[in-house]
């Protein structure tokens, strides 16, 4: 018999029954790492995979959570049954964010076949990243058609939340200046679909075709025949909007060559306030569905997802019990250490060592 959080697997037989707060309860255990967490996910894990998983990313302030809301509905409205996790890492950007975002989304949340869940961190941003994912996990296992993650693209962490979707769009806004931020944090590479939000001021054109220049830059279609990187450094020179971050090529260009789908990264213009542009955007991350699914490239995706997860879930192992190692002892070295008799080194040594 496996133990389950509250002693009982009560949790899991609500959950079954679809209870919504059973569901929410489950996130909470999860989010607590809370004793058999990983039990109560590992029971239900063969549930896992029916939902699609968007994933919903951009600056501060871009308007993911009004476009993120509007999306929600319409695909409500198309029978689905939609769960929202609203990726929080508070801080100092998101801090009076969160309040905003909840009175946003508070309308859509008492609406039946919409379930939200906003995730703060605790910890580390990278334990985030693997709650996150387990959160979706719960909803996907809970049955909801779609899951909708919405990160700040601006952290690695958070990006990989948003990049672990099926489809992935970023939304920028014209007042962000350029596309160069855009390029800069990596949203580039993680992109499935672009959406130009705020699309009612003025400069949302120019942002379209900047982003479309970008794109063509990293097709490589602008220099035929010349290595990406090269092709990068040439048309560096003259052009502020070629400034391009020097970065791992290799692992950056990855996901997308490991790619054998031919899907054409759209970029769309919405003004979420309005949901103007909305149905196009759900018809586009349909079709971009249908897209890698029609070519094995969903599949690649969900097991580099999986291995990914896997990992994750590896580390924070690891973590814990060097973290309770240390705390077992932690005031052992503290002399020894202060003494300058041992190095941090040669204690750590010490304590792996013992294990
Ligand atoms: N003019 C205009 N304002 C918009 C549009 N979309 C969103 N906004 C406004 O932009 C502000 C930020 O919107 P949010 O949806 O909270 O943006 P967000 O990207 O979720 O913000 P964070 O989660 O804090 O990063 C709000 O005041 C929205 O009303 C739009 O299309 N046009
Ligand atoms: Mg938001």
């Amino acid at each position: 018999m496996r133990s389950f959080p509250g002693g009982s697997s009560a949790l899991i037989d609500s959950f079954r029954a679809g209870e919504e707060r059973a569901l929410a309860r489950a996130i909470s255990v999860v989010e607590d790492q809370a004793p058999g967490f990983e039990a109560l996910l590992d029971e239900l894990r063969p549930s896992v995979g029916r939902a699609r998983r968007i994933g919903v990313t951009g600056p501060p302030g871009a308007g993911k959570s009004t476009l993120t809301a509007r999306f929600a509905r319409l695909l409500r409205n198309e029978g689905n049954r939609v769960g929202i996790i609203a990726v929080d890492p508070t801080s100092p950007f998101t801090g009076g964010a969160l309040l905003g975002d909840r009175i946003r989304m508070a309308e859509l949340a008492i609406e039946p076949g919409i379930f939200i869940r906003s995730m703060a961190s605790r910890g580390s941003v990278g334990g985030l990243a693997t709650a996150a994912t387990e959160a979706a996990d719960l909803m996907d296992a809970f049955g909801f058609d779609r899951v909708i993650l919405e990160t700040l693209g601006v952290g690695q962490s958070e990006l990989e939340i948003a990049a672990a979707a099926d489809s992935t769009v970023v939304v920028l806004v014209p007042e962000s200046g350029d596309g160069i931020q855009a390029m800069k944090a990596g949203l580039m590479e993680v992109a499935d679909l672009f959406c130009v939000n705020k699309a009612d001021r003025p400069g949302a054109d120019r942002l379209v075709k900047e982003i479309e220049v970008m794109k063509a830059i990293r097709a490589g279609r602008t220099m035929r025949g010349i290595p990406r990187h090269h092709a990068r450094i040439a048309a560096g020179s003259g052009s502020a909007a070629l400034d391009l971050p020097a970065g791992d090529e290799d692992e950056e260009d990855s996901r997308r060559e490991d790619s054998p789908s031919s899907w054409e990264v759209p970029v769309l213009k919405t003004v979420a306030t309005e949901g103007e542009g909305i149905d196009e955007l759900a018809a586009s991350v349909d079709g971009h569905f249908e897209a890698i699914r029609s070519t094995g490239e969903l599949e690649a995706r969900r097991s580099h997802a999986l291995l990914d997860q896997t990992r994750r879930i590896l580390i924070r192992r690891a973590e814990a019990s060097a973290l309770s190692a240390w705390k077992a002892v932690e005031n052992e070295f503290l002399e020894e250490l202060l003494a300058g008799r041992m190095t941090p080194y040669a204690v750590a040594e010490r304590l792996d060592r013992e294990k």
